[in-house]
């Protein structure tokens, strides 16, 4: 399989990247644990049906990685100084693959389950899925799939535009949606867009902040700004209106292991230089970038407050093969966000 990464040269006034540990990691499957694995999981049931024994099977199929190649996903998992980012490669594939549902999903003709068992056995190494009433109905595998009526929109519906440099970030009744949001995300490529431009990119927190000016820095690191609630939210539970959170500062955290977090739905800064420090920061984030551009047996794993994610725009056709990820949103644990959790399910909240 061909190298889909690219790493552009990062430019700035902090320690310059060469002297920083790499934020982009790589994981390459060997062709004989791959076809293993996909056997595995071809022999799976849909995962849905009892989510908690699905992730134990996962855990002991995944277990089956080259030690040194789980460590280094555990270790995504696990430290501070890790990577941000890492993609995994040569993952195996379901045998046969059903349309792209032009309605975002989910779909209703998948007959086997191996693209949710990569999904859901990264995850497992990461920490617990989870779902979210007002993300995907509160699904556990997400579909990420471009929407006619959500072209435009800064949502993982989107294609015609550049969905900005962001967190996936959760409303919240605390007044705090960078809390209780996943601190991973993981996404896999079942299906590329048809012209394969299609590019996720993760800017690293700490390649950001070594390239900002200091006195930017500092105002990002200053209670200035309020974040919007996710589109999928501010749509459906209140007409589109704008849900803004407490101020909060966009960067926190000490130099070495800093935490971000922005909105895809808008940021709204309090003052003058909190809004020129704001205009700045997304163009710095693609100065940094790392650019994937996933092709189906590819999965990125993604640490939600190291750094942020976008994706280029690309064009969909809505004729059933456009791009299709599927994606876990992953905490680490389940415990401290308790106060959300469903009746129904104890993964799902509110
Ligand atoms: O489509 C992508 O590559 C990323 C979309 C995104 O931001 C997300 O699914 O959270
Ligand atoms: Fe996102």
């Amino acid at each position: 399989m061909t190298a889909t990464v690219d790493r552009p040269l990062g430019a700035g006034s902090g320690t310059p990247a060469s002297e920083r540990p790499p934020t982009l990691g790589t994981v390459t499957l060997p062709d004989e644990v791959r076809d293993a694995i996909g056997a595995e999981l071809a022999a799976m049931p849909d995962p849905n049906t009892d989510i908690d024994w699905a992730m134990a099977r996962y855990h002991q199929i995944f277990a089956s990685l080259p030690t040194p190649l789980l460590q280094q996903v555990l270790d995504f998992g696990r430290h501070i100084d890790t990577p941000g980012v890492t993609l995994v490669d040569n993952l195996p594939v379901d045998a046969g693959l059903p349309a792209t549902p032009s309605d975002g999903g989910p779909s209703r003709d998948k007959a086997s389950f191996v693209a949710e068992g990569v999904l859901l056995g990264l995850s497992g190494l990461l920490g617990e899925p989870l779902g979210v009433l007002t993300e995907k109905a509160g699904q556990l595998v997400h579909d990420v799939i471009p929407v006619e009526g959500g072209s435009k929109t800064q949502t993982n519906q989107g294609s015609e535009v550049f969905l900005n440099f962001h967190s996936d970030i959760m409303h919240d009744v605390i007044g705090r949606y960078d809390v209780a949001n996943p601190d991973f995300l993981v996404l896999s490529c079942l299906r590329s867009d048809h012209e394969g431009i299609a590019a996720t990119h993760y800017a690293d927190a700490r390649d950001i902040s070594a390239a900002l000016d200091p006195q930017v820095l500092e105002t990002l690191h200053s209670p200035l700004f309020r974040l919007n609630a996710p589109g999928s939210y501010t749509r459906n539970m209140a007409g589109d209106a704008e849900v803004l959170s407490d101020p909060v500062p966009l960067i926190s955290g000490s130099s070495e292991c800093p935490e971000i977090a922005i909105s895809a739905n808008g940021v709204r800064a309090l003052t003058g230089g909190a809004q020129a420090a704001l205009d700045q920061l997304q163009g710095v984030c693609r100065s940094v970038a790392h650019k994937v551009l996933l092709r189906p047996g590819q999965a990125l794993l993604i640490n939600n407050r190291k750094g942020v994610h976008a994706r280029s725009s690309f064009t969909a056709r809505y004729d059933g093969q456009d791009r299709w990820l599927q994606r876990t949103y992953v905490r680490r644990s389940l415990w401290n966000i308790r106060y959300r959790v469903t009746s129904e399910n104890r993964r799902v909240h509110f």
